[in-house]
């Protein structure tokens, strides 16, 4: 069935503008009139290969409007000369299966469907970012572009394709142009099989009758995934996966995998003597993992998996290329390159940054503070993969140690390496003007020169500056990527406003210090002192009236 393409007039929304995962708003301000065709087409028009002839990966987490914005991109597309458009059943594909389709289909790239963990439904978040050839998200080169493109636009391209019905696997062709849609989750849970040795996971368990695991997917995307993955693949019981059926609106939730938004999945740990838990978010790139009485800080779990990695995962058989982490994620993978003899990239807050160390051979495990943990088998982080790694760890230790537990695996980390105490203060919603007061003093204090070598409550102050980094592989600069105050002991205070909060502005403030010895302090009674100074010196508290946090981890 052919088609006829319409050139339509629009005009310019402001503010379309990625932030650090694409462009996130609120669900209405989507649903304006050509506010989700512009982007759209500002994204198609950015393309580096160009949208003639392009194959697109297409889904997301099955939030409120993905439907409809799935619609609208099948129409662009066609509009633009894209020759296919590979989609997820439903809409559905968590944001690492998306990425791992677009690199085994070779794909142009992708436009993925997801605020991530923002909550959805129609008075709540929806987000548009496209995806690379290599499956990672766009670098700044081209969500600049976008932008650029957003405030220019003046007309998109739209054919006048009938709705397509997502519910039905199979390829329907238009012309020149196919729709394939695919099962959600076969070529995710192939890709598992390659890097994980699930018999000796499944040995694990059947050694351990009574080491009770559950996954809750929160509503979101990971629900058939990790079911799939869980409880088909490896044996587990079926209430080893809870809320597993992705809802629109995530069941009211709040699909943050923190110990705040998560509180279901930690009472049900707590109460029922749970030997490991684990949590994912709306789009399935993010983790949690943790137990009865214990809790895997994300920049632990990642300079864990590094440790282990070699020995425990087939997939680093070969040994690690290199390792990576954010710049607020605290130094305790540091440690284990140098224990390893290998590189440790520290990139600004946004996995997009690690995409070019992949690409160029030179990184092969990473991770984020915020919950994100993954490798080079693809080019976003990836929740499941870091279960998966989890638990390959346990059956691992298992071997040696027939009684191991998390808190087991941490502290033998710990006493090998000492501790980097870490921990995250979120300050959402604050308004912007008092969020940039908070800034602007931050700022003041780092230009004073005269602040290095100070010392404030028993910390001297030995580097203040704004994070900036030049990328290794090709040399571009991104400024501006977080302030921090670093002191002599390597303990750490940095403050960041979040890119990607939809609504006024969200401070984060990480703090982070080091002890080679004295590990089994609670966290927060370790770097009160640290809070109490970041504080101080932000004056945080006095511009924004926030006298605690909304979360901490
Ligand atoms: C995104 C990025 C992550 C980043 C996180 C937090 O995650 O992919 O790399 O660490 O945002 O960013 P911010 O501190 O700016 O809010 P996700 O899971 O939201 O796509």
């Amino acid at each position: 069935m052919a088609y006829n393409i319409t050139e339509v007039p629009t005009t310019v929304f402001d503010g379309q503008k990625p932030g650090t995962s694409g462009l996130r708003k609120r669900v209405k301000v989507f649903q304006q009139k050509n506010y989700t065709e512009n982007f759209v087409q500002a994204i198609l028009s950015a393309i580096p290969e160009g949208a003639q002839n392009a194959t697109l990966v297409v889904g997301g987490d099955g939030r409120y409007f993905s439907d409809e914005a799935i619609q609208i991109i099948i129409r662009l597309a066609a509009g633009n000369g894209v020759s296919k458009l590979i989609i997820g059943q439903k809409g559905i594909l968590s944001t690492p299966a998306g990425s791992n389709l677009i690199r085994k289909r070779k794909a142009t790239g992708g436009i993925l469907l997801t605020a991530s963990h923002n909550p959805g439904g129609p008075d709540n978040d929806f987000g548009i970012k496209y995806n690379m050839s290599n499956g990672g998200p766009a670098p700044e080169g081209i969500t600049d572009k976008i932008y650029k493109i957003t405030t220019q636009i003046s007309s998109y391209k739209s054919a006048d394709i009938p709705r397509v019905d997502l519910s039905q696997l199979g390829t329907k062709t238009f012309g020149n142009f196919t729709v394939e849609i695919i099962d959600s989750v076969d070529d995710y849970v192939i890709l598992m099989k390659e890097i994980y040795d699930f018999e000796k996971i499944r040995k694990f368990f059947k050694s351990r009758p009574s080491f009770k695991v559950v996954l809750d997917s929160m509503h979101g995307v990971t629900g058939p995934y990790g079911k799939r993955i869980l409880v088909d693949e490896l044996g587990l019981p079926t209430n080893s996966s809870i809320n597993n059926v992705p809802l629109a609106d995530f069941g009211g939730g709040h699909p943050d995998p923190n110990l705040t938004y998560a509180h279901e999945l930690v009472e049900i740990v707590e109460r029922d003597s749970y030997d490991f838990g684990a949590a994912s978010d709306g789009d399935g790139d993010r983790n949690m993992i943790i137990g009865k009485g214990a809790f895997v800080n994300p920049s632990d779990s990642v300079a864990v998996i590094a440790a282990y990695a070699k020995d425990a995962i087939p997939y680093f058989k070969g040994g690690l290329k290199g390792l990576a982490r954010s710049m607020p994620t605290s130094g305790a993978i540091d440690r284990v390159a140098k224990n390893l003899g290998v590189e440790v990239y520290e990139v600004p807050t946004g996995w997009k940054f690690f995409g070019n160390l992949m690409d160029a051979g030179k990184l092969s495990v990473c991770g984020e503070e915020s919950f994100g943990t993954g490798s080079d088998h693809i080019r976003e982080k990836d929740g499941l993969w870091a279960i998966l790694s989890w638990l390959s760890i346990l059956a691992h230790a298992n071997d040696s140690n027939p009684n191991v537990g998390l808190n087991d695996i941490l502290n033998k980390h710990y006493e090998q390496y000492g501790r980097n105490y870490f921990s995250r203060y979120d300050y959402e919603e604050v308004e912007s003007d008092k969020a940039n007061k908070v800034m602007d003093t931050l700022t003041t204090f780092i230009n004073d020169k005269s602040n290095v070598g100070k010392t404030f409550d028993g910390y001297e102050v030995a580097k203040a500056d704004n994070f900036e980094y030049t990328d290794p592989i090709d040399n571009s600069v991104s400024k501006n990527q977080g302030i921090r105050i670093i002191f002599k002991d390597s303990s750490r205070i940095i403050f960041r406003l979040s890119g990607t909060g939809s609504q006024g502005a969200t401070i984060r403030l990480y703090v982070e210090k080091y002890a080679a010895k004295d590990y089994q302090k609670p966290t927060q009674e370790a770097i009160q002192d640290l809070i109490a100074l970041a504080l101080k010196i932000s004056k945080l508290v006095e511009f924004t009236g926030r006298k605690e946090p909304t979360v901490i981890t």
